[in-house]
């Protein structure tokens, strides 16, 4: 009995362990990537390289505007799957919400791949899955609801692989 149990155990474990939910070839893409602000916030530290340096604790800001922006050149055209928002940890966490995700070959012609709608919290994490397939060099994140905002991610991962 306890042979079979421990077979049944085994075979369970061995299926955990064989089936990938994950694409293997999936690779943040976004890391290290030349990143364009809407406008810059006054004070230094705060440049759009920030968000895409692997440090959750730092972050990139824009100055105030009704619609801001943040947008990653990639470099060349990748398969998009998922682009994650990650909120800053210290504090003002309701500064990012209501994001369009857009991805393009241009920028001057990118397509919606998904809309994330109202607040995270504290250090919180934002998520968008594009269509199958999505391909694009250019990603664009930006606030699309209110008045009066500012972009402040504290990391922005593009989680892709080359086309
Ligand atoms: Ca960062």
């Amino acid at each position: 009995m306890f042979f079979v149990v421990t077979v049944y155990m085994l075979a369970i474990f061995n299926q955990i362990q064989t089936s990938k939910g994950h694409d293997q070839q999936l690779q943040n893409v976004a890391y290290s990537k030349t990143v364009t602000l809407s406008s810059q916030y006054p004070d230094r530290g705060y440049e759009g390289w920030k968000a895409v340096n692997g440090i959750f604790s730092d972050l990139s800001h824009t100055g105030r505007e009704r619609f801001p922006w943040l947008r990653i050149d990639l470099g060349a055209n990748f398969f998009i799957h998922e682009i994650e928002v990650f909120a800053r940890s210290n504090c003002f966490e309701s500064q990012l919400h209501d994001l369009d995700v857009k991805v393009g070959n241009v920028t001057d012609s990118m397509h919606l791949c998904g809309h994330f709608t109202g607040y995270t919290r504290l250090g919180g994490r934002m998520a968008v899955f594009c269509p199958t397939p999505t391909v694009g060099r250019y990603v664009q994140i930006q606030i699309v609801k209110g008045d009066s905002n500012v972009m402040s991610p504290a990391e922005v991962l593009v989680w892709g692989k080359r086309v």
